[in-house]
């Protein structure tokens, strides 16, 4: 059975999976209806996926405990980013903070001895460590890039490797 402030905890971060899953979503279609980011958007079409499995994982453990696995209430995300680099911004700055949500769990966790929960959350350590460092390699492309056009459109078209490179999981 799931002490109450575990399951509080873990019905946060299932907030904090659906709220990624939802921001990621925003950035797809953002970029589906720039020119010539058909890559980016795939991108993020896909990354919004992965979040809501990442949500689903948390749910069903939290109920699996005995506890109550609450689908939360969602605020908009952002809709529109002034530039590519400032969407991809987001995206690291959202991963740090997903990062952060983690990592205080883990600690709960170990506190409240509760070593079940704790040995769940190591799935999710190592997939924001693969996320961030994801989020920083696209970055750092970006600021390499500039304005440069064709780099532009090498990014785009690269993307998915980028993604195969940084991270795989579930
Ligand atoms: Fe849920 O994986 Fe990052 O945020």
């Amino acid at each position: 059975m799931l002490l109450k402030s575990i399951a509080e905890a873990l019905n946060k971060q299932v907030q904090m999976e659906a709220e990624s899953s939802q921001a990621y979503l925003a950035m797809a279609s953002w970029a589906d209806i720039q020119p010539g980011l058909e890559g980016v958007a795939a991108f993020f079409y896909e990354q919004s996926d992965e979040e809501r499995q990442h949500m689903l994982k948390l749910l069903t453990f939290i109920n699996e405990r005995g506890g109550f696995g609450v689908v939360p209430a969602l605020e908009q995300p952002i809709l529109t980013f002034t530039s590519l680099k400032s969407c991809f911004n987001e995206f690291l700055k959202h991963e740090l903070k997903v990062s952060d949500s983690i990592n205080d769990i883990v600690h709960l966790a170990l506190a409240e001895k509760d070593y079940a929960t704790h040995n769940f959350l190591q799935w999710y350590v190592t997939e924001q460590m693969e996320e961030e460092r994801l989020a920083r390699t696209l970055n750092e492309k970006l600021e390499l890039i500039g304005e440069d056009k064709s780099g532009l459109y090498l990014f785009d078209r690269d993307i998915s490797a980028y993604r195969g490179a940084g991270a795989k999981k579930k």
